[in-house]
């Protein structure tokens, strides 16, 4: 039989500058889904990628004095880089400038004014000559243009204009019908409030005012303005009106877009009614996350407020930013980025209660019987909580992981780490270690204890790319059959005569005073 499929994306961010931490987020939690989803069996379909056209992005470059295509190709580069430092595991990496997403959003863009979806009109707008940049009434700042403060002129401009009008109902009925279409719950209103029910406008989908995008191939005056362009590539990536379209006939309907709550509006009312357009099926989810804040705003790459995940994934290691990200926010609200709260969290969750819990298992599995735990066991108080509530995890983990909400499958399996290190303290290795008697309890104290680890080191996989291995290394743990994602719900599968290794510490304490004085 097939497998199930499971087709998840990120946005596709603008090139238009380095990516910041606020884009890791969306990225890693992407990532962690799909993991989640390869480790049930799943036939996974991951697509991140760039949005690389616009005027922006050709003014960069000319201030740089390079064409935007050498501009984008370079910081490209870097956010593959960073994906990879990362160790982000998408299946694809769709740039707009690729020659067949490019083909088929013209040919897109052709079907839908051929069948009347598109026509040809005026847009008027507030131009600001310096900026050479449409505005709209609202977006003025004291009436004058928004990026320079400059006079700006009611300007009318030959456009192409998409019939988003009228799909409002169908929309409508849509949301209504399909409570999963968008998530969270809050945003499902705000869409149908805000935007839907007061009506919806024509949606203007060509420029003349600069170059730097697709060309009409009807009208080569104009380029594709952004939406129908950048929206598109969920199904470009996927070989959409291509000769061979086996992965879009495959994967599409997409099972999730993941995406910043800024452009949810995009994702669930121009998206879709350009795929009720096209006559094709919408995606079954899309959820829009909150924002990553820093003292004093939202991270943005022209205020300069940005944080480098280069640079915290270096000082720190790719598990613990992952770590955080994921762990810090409920998904879907917003949340505060400091450097305090990652280190605190690094020292609390991952040195004190993880780390300290694997090398001090392993430090007494060595000890006390050489490093392999007899098979002559003997059970006893407390085992039984203990049991149950690593065993209650898995299911869980899974049921929150369904619905994205890594904060709190996070928060799940602490706890269970957190009862294992009380399992440590009710049952005190070290007094049943004074007599020689108490061997066989002290051995199935140890091998609970291994037990936990094994269990919980199953479940951070989504999470964590490296930490697992460094835990199996330590269990001495070399048969993958023993860490199968499903063997997480089955008690008793630490491999009987696993000859653990001392190792390193998985998590090093940071000094919290050194670093913030840095
Ligand atoms: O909007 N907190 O690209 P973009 C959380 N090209 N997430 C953040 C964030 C923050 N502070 N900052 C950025 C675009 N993000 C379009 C998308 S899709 C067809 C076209 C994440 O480079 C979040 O996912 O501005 C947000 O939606 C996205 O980056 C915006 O990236």
């Amino acid at each position: 039989m097939d497998k199930k499929t499971f087709y998840i994306t990120t946005p596709i961010y603008y090139p238009s500058d380095k990516l910041h931490i606020g884009h890791s987020y969306t990225t890693v939690a992407a990532d962690a889904a799909a993991r989640y989803k390869r480790l049930k069996g799943y036939d996974v379909m991951f697509l991140t990628g760039t949005d690389e056209h616009g005027q922006k992005i050709e003014r960069k470059a000319k201030e740089k004095g390079v064409t935007p295509k050498q501009y984008v190709d370079e910081i490209v580069a870097g956010i593959k880089d960073l994906w990879k430092l990362m160790k982000i595991t998408n299946d694809r990496f769709i740039r707009t400038t690729d020659s067949e997403h490019e083909k088929t959003v013209q040919k897109i863009f052709k079907k839908l004014y051929d069948q009347g979806d598109i026509y040809k009109s005026e847009y008027e707008g507030w131009y600001c000559t310096p900026c050479e940049s449409f505005w709209t009434k609202t977006q003025l700042v004291d009436g004058k243009c928004p990026d320079c403060g400059r006079e700006v002129e009611l300007t009318k401009e030959e456009s192409y204009f998409f019939r988003l009008s009228k799909y409002q109902d169908r929309l409508i009925k849509h949301i209504e019908e399909n409570p999963e279409f968008i998530q969270p719950v809050s945003r499902q209103n705000e869409m149908l409030n805000n935007f839907l029910r007061p009506g919806l406008e024509d949606l203007c989908v060509s420029r003349t005012t600069f170059d730097w995008g697709i060309p009409v191939t009807f009208d080569d005056k104009h380029v594709v303005y952004v939406w129908i362009d950048a929206l598109s590539n969920y199904i470009t990536a996927l070989n959409y009106m291509s000769e061979d379209d086996s992965d879009y006939r495959k994967y599409w309907p997409a099972d999730v877009h993941l995406v910043g709550k800024e452009i949810v509006r995009f994702h669930t009312i121009i998206w879709p009614a350009m795929l009720m357009a096209l006559g094709e099926p919408l995606p079954k989810q899309v959820f829009g996350h909150g924002w990553l804040l820093l003292e004093g705003g939202k991270m943005s790459k022209s205020k300069g407020n940005v944080v480098d995940p280069v640079v915290l994934v270096e000082k720190y290691g790719v598990d613990a930013i992952r770590y955080f990200l994921l762990r810090e926010v409920p998904f879907g609200s917003d949340g505060i980025f400091s450097n305090e709260a990652l280190i605190n969290r690094i020292n609390s969750d991952l040195a004190n209660d993880l780390g300290n819990l694997v090398s001090r298992t392993v430090a007494m599995i060595d000890k006390y019987f050489g490093g392999s735990i007899p098979q002559e066991r003997q059970s006893g108080d407390f085992d039984d909580d203990l049991i149950k509530t690593v065993m209650d995890t898995p299911q869980k983990v899974e049921e929150l992981l369904d619905r994205m909400q890594f904060s709190m499958a996070l928060t799940d399996i602490w706890k269970a780490i957190s009862r294992t290190n009380k399992y440590i303290d009710e049952t005190m290795p070290w007094v049943l270690a004074k007599s020689e008697e108490n061997n066989a309890r002290l051995a199935g104290v140890l091998y609970n204890l291994a037990e936990s680890i094994r269990m919980v080191s199953i479940l951070i996989q989504p999470f964590m790319p490296e930490t697992p291995e460094k835990i199996w290394h330590q269990l001495g743990i070399n048969d993958k059959k023993c860490v199968e994602w499903e063997s997480a719900k089955q008690w008793g599968g630490y491999p009987e005569g696993a000859t653990v290794n001392k190792g390193d510490v998985i998590f090093p304490r940071i000094d919290i005073k050194k670093e913030m004085e840095e």
